[in-house]
């Protein structure tokens, strides 16, 4: 089909003509996607058992679909498989991890995640086939050399990363949105620029085999909408 176009001062837009659905069929496939999303759990305990290249290209081009603050696409994704570079990481994440579970957590945030049976041991940071760690780009370079600031960073890179949780989960795979503190290690280990700042390391694999979550439950949805009226 001819693709309908035009110009509005001096920039190209495209005719945006998506498929919609009868309320009834709204209903549905919201209902479908809420359970099909709260059937997603962060996972600790991942297999070795490879996993494709290519998937792991889809669920970053998934993520690369995030909005943005004026497109910038302040994201970058390093994906590890490597095990020495795995291994280096899962070290300086243990020594940071160790000091923040021993030194620098207050009792009320340790006890806080006493439900979740965390510590400062990250085997899954050599285990997991895929580490992806994502970077927020907070300036650019220009041609000349100097810094041009991105737009609302944090908000973008956090939507893209929500993507990327939901793409994984689509795959059939799981993942942990682990936050090792500080984790300026990432950008020496990882060799990145001055303008990217580590955001989230995310382990991407199968679930071991005998894999158990916390037994949690979410809000409910007037614990977490007030509708007006
Ligand atoms: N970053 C630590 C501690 C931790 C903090 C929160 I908030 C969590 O929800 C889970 C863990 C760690 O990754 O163990």
């Amino acid at each position: 089909m001819e693709q309908k176009t035009k110009t509005i001062d001096g920039f190209d837009f495209i005719a945006y003509n998506r498929e919609t659905f009868s309320p009834e069929e709204m209903v549905k496939r919201s209902a479908e996607f809420y359970h099909w999303m709260n059937e997603r759990r962060t996972v600790r305990d991942f297999s070795n058992r490879p996993v494709p290249k290519e998937v792991i290209d889809n669920l970053l081009l998934t993520a690369s679909t995030a909005p943005s603050g004026a497109h910038k696409q302040p994201w970058t994704f390093c994906v590890v498989s490597d095990p020495t570079i795995k291994s280096e990481i899962r070290n300086a994440a243990e020594k940071e991890e160790y000091e923040s579970y021993t030194n620098r957590m207050p009792p009320e945030w340790l006890e806080d995640l006493r439900p979740l049976q965390t510590d400062w041991h990250k085997p899954f940071l050599e285990i997991a086939p895929y580490l992806i760690i994502v970077f927020k780009r907070t300036f650019e370079f220009k041609s000349n050399g100097e810094k041009k600031n991105n737009y609302y960073v944090a908000e973008s890179v956090g939507l893209a990363c929500g993507m990327l949780l939901a793409a994984i989960h689509q795959a059939g795979l799981v993942a942990l949105t682990h936050t090792p503190s500080p984790m300026n290690f990432l950008t020496k280990i990882l060799d990145r620029p001055e303008n990217e700042r580590p955001y989230l390391l995310i382990p991407v694999g199968y679930p071991a085999d005998e894999t158990y979550v916390p037994k949690l439950e979410r809000k409910k949805l007037n614990e977490i909408a007030i509708f007006y009226p």
